[in-house]
């Protein structure tokens, strides 16, 4: 195959960038003086494009690659790349699937403990000198005697559940489909997991089949104690709809990590100082981030070797 050329729109790690450069010509898009120039002289000849979740390829950006045979997306989530469009066009899509599982799982803990016990408003009361004047209140929620529903039992909601028991909860869960290697409790419906729980931990993927599906009435269900975190998509939440049952009690408090119009936080929950808000950090660590680039070049080189990547995603399967 020679050295395909390679399309990056954003910046990626420098040691993707490096790995690449080895096998492909890369093209990186993000340096150039005029981008539409480029774009135009290096179309034709494109083959792969290698991107970030926060830059979106569309149907119509797709299409102005005749040659181009497949894209590896950095991040687990691909809600941002068409996939279904992909497939259709005989188009690979790859994501970056489990070498970042427990990271995520992790900071999903993390949220949901400073979410129940206010330690972010804590420490904040702590570094503003104020412990020397009092002690930070007693906070009114706590994890102990909560009930856990995760809406998506997948790789990581399971890596999540597996904590969970760890920490003494009882664990519920909604999927479109039961899972046959778990025995925690099932719902066919996500209002359904809510009124039996008091704590939801949301991480599904994006897109429209999860868009806006923690709305008004999932949160009433939850009740007056209710804990969200959230650690899938911004956009699963309505957040209107969080910021009203938080600010009237119809739940009690949050734990954030996405954000609907991220890096954009609506100030009504900056305002809340006992709600836990992380800037998309789920992932955050060198560790991860490392793993994570490097599937991203293992994909295009075990492509380029041998015509298929290792993880293409559902909407874009192995072909024969
Ligand atoms: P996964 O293994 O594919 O799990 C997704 C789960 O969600 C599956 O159990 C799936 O079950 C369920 N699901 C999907 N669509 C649904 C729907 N419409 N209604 C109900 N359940 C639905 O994915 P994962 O590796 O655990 O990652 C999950 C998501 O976390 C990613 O897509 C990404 O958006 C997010 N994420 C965020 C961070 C961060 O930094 N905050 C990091 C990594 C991942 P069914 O198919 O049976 O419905
Ligand atoms: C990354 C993520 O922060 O994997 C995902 O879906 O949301 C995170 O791991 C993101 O992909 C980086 O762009």
């Amino acid at each position: 195959m020679g050295r395909p050329h390679l399309l990056m729109p954003g910046r990626m790690m420098a040691h993707v960038i490096e790995q690449l450069e080895e096998e492909f010509t890369v093209h990186r898009l993000w340096e150039a003086d005029d981008r539409e120039a480029l774009l135009e002289k290096v179309a034709p000849d494109i083959m792969a494009i290698a991107t970030g979740a926060h830059a979106p390829v569309d149907g119509a950006m797709m299409s102005r690659f005749p040659s181009l045979r497949i894209i590896s997306s950095f991040g687990v989530g691909y809600d941002t790349v068409d996939a279904a469009w992909a497939g259709e066009h005989g188009i690979y899509v790859t994501n970056t699937p489990d070498v970042l599982t427990e990271e995520v799982a992790d900071t999903a803990m993390a949220l949901l403990l400073m979410a129940a016990r206010e330690l972010g408003a804590a420490e904040r009361h702590l570094r503003a000198g104020k412990w020397t004047e009092r002690a930070y209140p007693l906070t009114t929620t706590t994890l102990r005697g909560r009930k856990l529903g995760i809406f998506g039992l997948g790789r990581i909601g399971k890596a999540i559940a597996r904590r969970a028991e760890g920490f003494g909860l009882p664990i519920a869960y909604h999927n479109r489909s039961r899972a046959t290697d778990v025995s925690y409790e099932y719902h066919d419906s996500l209002t359904g997991l809510a009124e039996a729980v008091d704590t939801l931990v949301a991480v599904v993927p994006g897109g429209d089949s999860t868009h806006h599906a923690v709305n008004a009435e999932v949160l009433k269900a939850l009740g007056p104690d209710g804990i969200v975190v959230n650690i899938g998509r911004g956009t699963v939440i309505d957040e209107h709809a969080l910021i009203e049952a938080l600010e009237n009690g119809t739940i009690r408090s949050a734990g954030l990590d996405v954000f609907e119009e991220e890096p954009k936080v609506p100030q009504a929950l900056i305002n809340m100082d006992r709600l836990a808000l992380l800037p998309h950090v789920g992932s955050a660590s060198e560790h991860t981030r490392k793993a994570m680039g490097q599937l991203v070049v293992d994909n295009l080189r075990n492509w380029k070797r041998t015509g298929i990547p290792i993880t293409p995603v559902a909407e874009t399967p192995i072909r024969g």
